[in-house]
């Protein structure tokens, strides 16, 4: 049981897949380079985005002219609060700016490209992102010879059984 639970401890990241977190260590601000940062990773299905910002920000999440132009007052979605989590739920293109007059246009704009999960895109490294949970060969092997022991124990005892069966 213990066992069972630590492999699915184990290979819950990789059913959930990887969180992205904008930015890196600059996060959504004004000073993060949002293309050279998108470059650098690889988005697949299943993977999340964390945005971390201050309050002077929020994220919209655009369509593409939207991004283009730095437009939000037709934004699909808002999102505010500092801290804020978006799963990757489809492959494609996806649109993010900030809101905040100004800050779209000194580079709060983010455009990703979402693979399928699995799919590598080429000319990036293959990273391999599926662990195998270790084999469980040792658990199987001492259950047969705790079971062994159990039979053999079990024919003891029926020795006994008979051997006091005639005595008596
Ligand atoms: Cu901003």
């Amino acid at each position: 049981m213990r066992i069972a639970l630590l492999i699915l401890a184990l290979a819950t990241p990789v059913v959930y897949g990887a969180q992205h977190v904008v930015g890196g260590s600059q996060g959504w601000s004004q000073t993060g380079d949002y293309t050279t940062w998108a470059n650098s990773q690889t988005f697949a299905v299943g993977d999340t985005l964390l945005f971390t910002y201050d309050t002077t920000h929020q994220v919209d999440e655009v369509n593409q002219a939207d991004y283009n132009s730095c437009t939000s007052s037709n934004a699909i979605k808002n999102y505010n609060g500092g801290s804020t989590t978006i799963t990757l739920t489809t492959a494609g293109p996806l649109y993010f700016i900030c809101p905040t007059p100004g800050h779209c246009t000194q580079g709060m704009k983010l455009s990703i490209t979402v693979v399928a999960a699995g799919t590598t895109p080429s000319g990036s490294p293959t990273t391999p992102t599926v662990a195998s949970p270790p084999p469980p060969p040792t658990k199987s092997g001492v259950a047969s010879i705790s079971c062994n022991m159990n039979n053999l124990m079990f024919g003891i005892l029926l020795v006994f059984v008979t051997m006091f069966a005639y005595m008596g």
